[in-house]
């Protein structure tokens, strides 16, 4: 019987233990380039027999239009690509594994993010009741209201394909990533076009679940075709209200979803159950994740289960030996936690979390939470 401890593969990725690192933002890539401290708290994070069998990274942008926040990193300059790799070469010098989350904000952004000051782009030009991360002059970060966004045409969809198909390249190929994990949860782009609170388009990617899918699939495929099926997950988040995202029937909507992904053979799968970073029921939207599983093993689906939000060691070790998951990511735990996985075979002890230094700033509350000896 599997326990979080014990090895698997994951795609074309072995990897050493079922306990993962989630993808986590943390600002500290100044103008989108990673750093040499960043390298150094994914390796901390990186250990084979301590930490995690697998890191996503925190969320990288495919294009300059596809950034939401201050001092997040990117895939799409030959800076950010040459930083990134330093990074994947401090994780891999651990033996730990490590992919890119490939990632487009559309309207959870504000115009100062954007090339020359556009408005953020989306399905529909419905704004997000949500905030983001600037810096101001001054260099003090703060969050504030997201800006008005406008639709996106349907002759630039396409492009936005083709990006997210040029940073997987740019991931695997340049920046020695082991895979890439797309992000379609959480209310960003790929979520938006999904769900009927941000999607009124009245073409094919808008209106039936097919045509709110359709966007989701492209981007997948093209990916798939990109760098192989084996290196590439996905990360869906069926019923979170994050960053104002809300679908009028999810379930049919993921269960279709799900049976169209499972022919394409991808690594993993990786659920947000719940709301991100909050209670695993969501008041009013009711979710049967079994029977999401259930649609895409039925539709062939192989690879990994990942589940992620509110697991405890022991509700991550039931659902690793009940098989109802392969995989547990972890988040705010691996901010203040290295050595997770050794605190968890040890059974603790357990630190806890300085939220004050989760966005923005240096080694503070970033490679500064200590390891057990
Ligand atoms: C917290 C702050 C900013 C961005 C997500 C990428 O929720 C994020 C994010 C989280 O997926």
């Amino acid at each position: 019987m599997p326990n979080l401890f014990s090895p698997t593969r994951v795609g074309a990725i072995d990897v050493a233990n079922r306990v993962v690192m989630a993808p986590l933002t943390r600002n500290r890539a100044p103008g989108s380039v990673p750093t040499a401290l960043m390298a150094e708290y994914y390796a901390q994070r990186a250990d084979p027999d301590t930490g995690a069998g697998l890191i996503v990274s925190e969320a990288t942008a495919i294009s300059p239009q596809a950034q939401g926040y201050a001092d997040v990193p990117g895939l799409y300059g030959t800076e950010q690509l040459d930083g990134w790799k330093k990074v994947t070469q401090a994780v891999h010098a651990r033996g730990g594994k490590i992919v890119c989350q490939l990632w487009h904000v559309g309207r959870v952004s504000h115009h100062i993010l954007q090339p020359h000051n556009a408005d953020p782009v989306a399905p529909s030009a419905i704004r997000a009741n949500t905030k983001t991360y600037v810096i101001d002059k001054d260099g003090s970060g703060h969050f504030t209201p997201t800006s008005e966004p406008r639709a996106l045409h349907r002759h630039e969809i396409p492009l936005i394909v083709h990006d997210y198909a040029a940073a997987a390249r740019n991931a695997v190929k340049s920046a020695g990533f082991d895979g890439v994990e797309i992000h379609g949860a959480n209310g960003y782009l790929l979520d938006q076009f999904l769900k009927t609170g941000a999607n009124q388009r009245t073409d094919d990617y808008g209106g039936s679940i097919e045509n709110r899918a359709r966007l989701t699939l492209e981007v997948t495929r093209a990916v798939v075709d990109a760098i192989g099926a084996d290196r590439v997950g996905i990360r869906l988040s069926p019923v979170t209200p994050a960053n104002d995202i809300v679908d009028a029937d999810p379930q049919p909507l993921f269960d279709y979803l799900l049976r169209q992904l499972a022919p394409l053979g991808l690594a993993y799968v990786h659920v947000i159950e719940g709301a991100t970073g909050g209670p695993r029921e969501v008041e009013g939207r009711p979710f049967n994740y079994k029977k999401l599983k259930a649609a895409y093993q039925k539709a062939g689906g192989r690879g990994a289960w990942m589940v992620n939000n509110g697991y405890d060691p022991r509700l991550a070790q039931d659902a690793i030996a009940s098989g109802r998951a392969d995989l547990v990511a972890f988040g705010k735990a691996f901010i203040c936690m290295p050595d997770l996985t050794e605190r968890m075979r040890r059974g603790g002890p357990y630190q806890g979390l300085d939220k004050a230094t989760m966005y923005g700033g240096g080694a503070q509350g970033y490679t500064d939470y200590p390891a057990l000896d």
